[in-house]
């Protein structure tokens, strides 16, 4: 077989714009696609939803290869071992409750299986602002992660939804730059990001859980973003919280979107 260079580029262009327009109108649209962001994908896409992830970086899987401290394995305790299982981690015993994986293979794993499921993930693409309208949040703007990093003036696009997820992590940059814009109260005690707490395994574990919901209308919360948000402790390398936020957050809008 001959290989010419034009149908490697043309096939690249093609289909890489056909998934993203594809993606303009959503059911639901996630930011991040860390462990909170790929699992409650995977759920939302198994529950039937139309779903894209959309990831700043080069790379999947947020702070979940690093482990901890750059040692590559987790930590997950009942009752998440339960996703360790229905997504095919291997894992083992480490002390009663406690269980260990490779962070590899569960980012691995956590992206095949998000993907194969239905999951559209652009990566290289960071969500940089909300769309608001009536009260609503129902759109992202998105640009190239490589633009941000650059500091280049280049407009963004924006991209619409029946409703959205902030699953960016510790900075919650999304819901930050609602608060931003200002004009909007969220549902926090105060209507702010209260800012997470220090660290707290078991409590942050258990807040994580109570944090994932709706923040503003159209706009739900998942995963490390939803404590910075509401104000519970950072939990440090353990990964249950993760898993069970994604998965809480998609069954909540599965109910919402399909009653
Ligand atoms: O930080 P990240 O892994 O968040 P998470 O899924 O999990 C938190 C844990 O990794 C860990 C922890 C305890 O286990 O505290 O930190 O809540 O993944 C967030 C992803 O969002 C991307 C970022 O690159 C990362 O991959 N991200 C951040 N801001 C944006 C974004 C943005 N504005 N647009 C798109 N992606």
């Amino acid at each position: 077989m001959r290989l010419d260079e034009i149908t490697i580029s043309k096939a690249i262009i093609e289909t890489f714009s056909k998934d993203l327009v594809g993606s303009l109108d959503l059911e639901v649209a996630i930011a991040g696609a860390g462990p909170a962001g790929l699992t409650a994908g995977f759920y939302l896409a198994q529950g039937g939803v139309k779903t894209t992830i959309f990831e700043r970086n080069l790379r999947v899987g947020g702070g979940m290869p690093g482990g901890g401290i750059m040692f590559n394995k987790i930590v997950v305790q009942e009752p998440a071992r339960e996703i360790l299982e229905e997504m095919k981690i291997k894992h083992q015993e480490y002390q009663k409750g406690y269980y260990t994986a490779s962070s590899l293979e569960a980012t691995s794993a956590l992206t095949y299986r998000t993907i194969r499921a239905g999951v559209k993930i652009f990566n290289l693409i960071g969500v940089e602002d909300v769309m608001v309208k009536e009260g609503r949040v129902n759109g992202f703007v998105i640009n190239w992660g490589a633009v941000k990093l650059a500091g280049l003036h280049v407009d963004p696009i924006g991209i619409r939804f029946k409703m959205g997820m902030d699953a960016t992590g510790h900075q919650c940059e999304v819901i930050r730059k609602l608060e931003e814009k200002g004009r909007v109260r969220l549902a926090t005690s105060s209507g702010k990001i209260v800012g997470e707490g220090p660290m707290w395994a078991e409590k942050g574990e258990e807040a994580i859980l109570d944090n994932t919901r709706e923040v503003f209308p159209g706009l739900y919360v998942a995963g490390m973003a939803a404590n910075a948000v509401f104000g519970g402790p950072r939990m440090g390398p353990i990964f249950g919280g993760m898993l069970l936020s994604g998965k809480k957050a998609a069954q909540l809008i599965i109910k919402e979107l399909k009653g």
